[in-house]
């Protein structure tokens, strides 16, 4: 089908207006959040239905036209923008975003996968439910993208990443065929789980249309707490004693001192204590009574911790979080950094971040921050001052990073995901049969290679 031909059948499908082909239109669709991926589609599709999505994909694998779903595009691997052949249309859920009332007996919700975080989450609190993940990127990150992500958060050491909230799925594979399997039944035992299997594909597989979510009742209280630590060694051990007297622990995020300053000096924030400390673990309990008494408890008799702040109120909550939160902000207006997002085992975890931060070589050298969900072994290593380096030797430091991750026995992706960024590098954590194992399904359910040719596996 020519170009034109496709276009036209597009609009027929989902209305002329829902097709873009104005390059001042697409623009804001073909550069990722990070500002590294820039690419150029043929067309921007915004279906408004299931129906739609399926016509859409029907069309584009007839055409050999290439599909790239798009959500909130937040992501941070290089996932949900096309490349620069100009060939790809770019699928966005922006139009998917029917919101169905809360099933208040199963706990669950069933959202278009176009609805931002923030939207499920005032809907699920209005009905006395929570949604058990949570990111800073919840005002444009949709539940379909952190699927389709298998998104993580500061919440996963509670509640677990998006896989074991996603009760049951609606998606169109790339020949149109529709799944929708929404009941959310807690036991139900018939054969693939098809829900799991999409939940991490970043858009390879199947693009999601609706999501049935579990949600868990809205605790009555939060209480928040910073404290201060000598080195992150001592932090990663004094969550070690939290955990055990802290039941109701939900986060457990970590700073260093040079994260701090950084947000401090692009948002003005202001200094939590009256002197700085190299480490700070942010803290976060969750209960249907007033845990301020056992955080309290619990914070003064750990050991390492040099100073300390419970929040009671909500503003002062927020003041800490906001800390952690706005670290990727941070770095991005003093960026671009180079991301490392990984998991590694907790007890070598300290000396990881020892070992990556030495590669680089501060104060003329690029410099690496470094923060995460230590609750989950999770790190971000977001690198400053390698911005228009040759690909060669961008490709040296990455192999440098990741070879560390790999034998401390962690993980090159923790939540971020593969997308284009670390499609190289993912031999380093998945075996060859394994995959073998993921080409055999990408050929089964996708066997033009229409969805999202390039990100997580090779073309
Ligand atoms: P997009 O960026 O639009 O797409 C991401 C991937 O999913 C792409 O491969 C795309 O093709 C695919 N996709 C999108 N929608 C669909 C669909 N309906 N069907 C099939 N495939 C689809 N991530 C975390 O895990 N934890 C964090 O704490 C976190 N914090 C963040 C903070 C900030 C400030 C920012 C900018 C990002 C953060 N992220 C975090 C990354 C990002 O928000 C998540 O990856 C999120 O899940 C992406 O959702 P999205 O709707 O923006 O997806
Ligand atoms: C976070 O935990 C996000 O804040 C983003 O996953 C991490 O910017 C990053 O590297
Ligand atoms: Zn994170």
């Amino acid at each position: 089908m020519s170009r034109r031909g496709l276009e036209a059948a597009l609009g027929a499908a989902v209305g002329p207006d829902h097709v873009l082909t104005d390059p001042d239109l697409r623009v804001g669709y073909e550069l990722d959040w990070t500002g590294d991926y820039r690419g150029s589609a043929r067309a921007v599709v915004r279906p408004g239905s299931t129906a739609e999505v399926a016509a859409v994909l029907r069309l584009c694998d007839r055409a050999g036209a290439p599909v790239v779903p798009q959500g909130g595009n937040t992501g941070l691997v290089g996932g949900s923008v096309p490349d620069a052949t100009g060939s790809a249309v770019v699928l966005s859920t922006a139009r998917l975003r029917a919101v169905d009332p809360v099933d208040r007996d199963a706990g669950q919700v069933t959202l278009g996968a176009g609805v931002p975080l923030a939207v499920a989450q005032h809907h699920a609190r209005a009905a006395g439910f929570e949604v058990p993940v949570d990111l800073a990127a919840r005002e444009s990150a949709t539940i379909g993208g952190m699927a389709a992500t298998n998104a993580g958060g500061t919440r996963v050491m509670r509640h677990g990443t998006m896989r074991r909230q996603v009760m049951g799925i609606e998606a169109v594979l790339a020949g149109g065929d529709v799944w929708s399997h929404l009941a959310g039944l807690e036991k139900d035992n018939t054969g693939y789980d098809l829900a799991g299997l999409l939940c991490g594909s970043e858009g390879t597989l199947a693009v999601l249309t609706r999501v049935r979510l579990r949600l868990v009742p809205a605790p009555s209280h939060r209480v928040t707490a910073l404290m201060g630590f000598a080195d992150l060694a001592g932090a990663a051990s004094a969550l070690t004693g939290l955990r055990a007297s802290l039941p109701g622990l939900e986060a457990a995020e970590y700073m260093v001192r040079p994260g701090v300053d950084l947000v401090r000096s692009v948002f003005g924030t202001p200094d939590p204590f009256d002197r700085p400390h190299p480490a700070y673990l942010v803290v976060e309990v969750a209960g249907a009574t007033d845990p301020l008494p056992e955080v309290a408890a619990a914070v003064d008799g750990l050991a390492g911790v040099l100073d300390a702040a419970v929040a009671g109120s909500e503003r002062q909550r927020q003041a800490l979080w906001e800390l952690r939160e706005r670290h990727t902000d941070a770095l991005a207006a003093v960026g671009p950094p180079r991301k490392y997002d990984v998991s590694i085992p907790l007890a070598r975890l300290p000396d990881f971040v020892e070992a990556a931060v030495a590669l680089f070589a501060p104060p003329n050298g690029p410099v690496c921050h470094h923060f995460g969900h230590l609750g989950d072994g999770n790190v971000h290593l977001n690198v400053l001052g390698l911005h228009g380096l040759a690909d060669s030797d961008l490709e040296a430091i990455d192999g440098a990073v990741l070879g560390l991750v790999a034998d401390a026995g962690g993980s090159i992706s923790a939540e971020h995901g593969i997308g284009r960024l670390k499609r190289p590098w993912l031999g380093l954590s998945r075996s060859p049969a394994e995959l073998a194992g993921f080409a055999t399904l990408k050929s089964a359910l996708d066997p033009r290679h229409t969805l999202n040719p390039g990100v997580l596996l090779a073309d």
